[in-house]
């Protein structure tokens, strides 16, 4: 078989244990098939990880290895360092879902751009820790139900708000990093193959909804991560050395309400008064989104790679040492 024909080697083959409708195992799957064989595909504990290989045997048609839950990019950097000089192309991949990136693998994460480790991170965004029961993560957004943060006389769900992740790597002054989606595959391959021409430290956060972990249909999972780009909750965005380079527009602006409704997570904002004051809020936080990346602006422009040379101006110190950037 040639490893290199799509259409006869998906990366991520059928035959794993994923409930259906699972955004991470559609994510993983596109990802994957993007990069292709020639990677090494480093993997966090998680969900990912655990319905991909389960006693012995593996989905993965390509070179993969699982790192504790907190490790992920720490393992990857070794990785990358130690292929340095040899022969080979293979890229490196880290693979986590939003513990293993906002949560317990930040520090291992941040260590990895800081040290302008040639790696791509990609986060599978279920926002929450799916893996071990729905408990919430630094991602579960604010006023959602998960066991450890159940809706009752006291609170509406999740107090705190989802960590904003994108600017808190792009404060890395790191070559790429980018939001994509599920939805919105033209533009998930657009990013996956821009983060693979580049060198250095780069990051991509997919939206992957999660049917079981915010109760909605299985067959409306991609419908869920379309609504939530539409609404503004999860804007699809590019950053080059910390400048915005790239943004999506919406043609239309949805309100929260039409992604909320379809997710038992949120079902408990419909009932009252304290629920209707946080879908007021949950509202405040998509148009904010909205100002802050000009997602109904017209002049927004949809890829400005070019306006992304112009500001890296040569700044910044990864591409070089690891041989030519785009
Ligand atoms: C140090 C440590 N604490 C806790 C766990 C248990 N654990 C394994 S996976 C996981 C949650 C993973 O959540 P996330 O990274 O969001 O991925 P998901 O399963 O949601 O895809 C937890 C808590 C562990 N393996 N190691
Ligand atoms: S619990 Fe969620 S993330 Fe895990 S396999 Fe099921 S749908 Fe996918």
């Amino acid at each position: 078989m040639d490893r290199r024909d799509p259409f006869r080697l998906n990366a991520l083959t059928s035959g794993h244990r994923a409930c259906s409708g699972c955004g991470q195992a559609m994510a993983a799957r596109m990802v994957g098939d993007l990069i292709g064989p020639d990677a090494i595909f480093v993997n966090a504990t998680g969900c990912l990880q655990v319905f991909t290989t389960h006693n012995a045997q593996s989905a993965w048609q390509v070179p993969w290895l699982h790192s504790v839950f907190a490790n992920a990019a720490a393992v990857a950097s070794g990785v990358e360092a130690a292929r340095r000089g040899l022969p080979g192309s293979e890229r490196v991949v880290v693979q986590a879902g939003d513990g293993g990136t906002f949560d317990i693998g930040l520090q291992c994460l941040s260590g990895m751009i800081e040290r302008g480790h040639d790696a791509l991170f990609v986060c599978y965004d279920n926002e929450a820790y799916m893996n071990t029961g729905v408990q919430r993560s630094g991602s579960t957004p604010h006023a959602a139900r998960t066991t450890t943060s159940p809706p009752g006389r006291l609170s509406e769900g999740k107090r705190h708000l989802k960590k904003d992740m994108l600017a808190i790597v792009a404060a890395h002054h790191m070559p790429y990093a980018a939001t994509a989606s599920v939805a919105f595959f033209p533009d998930l391959k657009a990013k996956v193959e821009k983060a693979m021409r580049l060198r250095g430290p780069r990051f991509l956060h997919v939206f992957s909804p999660c049917p079981l972990g915010w109760d909605h249909d299985a067959a409306a999972s991609v419908q869920v991560a379309r609504l939530a780009v539409e609404t503004g909750l999860f804007p699809l965005v590019e950053l080059e050395y910390g400048a915005v380079t790239g943004v999506m527009r919406l043609a239309q602006r949805r309100p929260v309400e039409d992604y909320l409704r379809l997710q038992g997570r949120f079902k408990h904002l419909f009932k009252d008064a304290h629920g209707a004051a946080e879908l007021r809020h949950l509202q405040a936080l998509a148009d904010a989104n909205i100002r802050r990346y000009g997602l109904l602006d017209a002049t927004t422009a949809w890829d400005t790679g070019e306006a992304g040379r112009a500001q890296r101006g040569g700044r910044g110190g990864y591409a070089p040492a690891h041989g030519a950037a785009s």
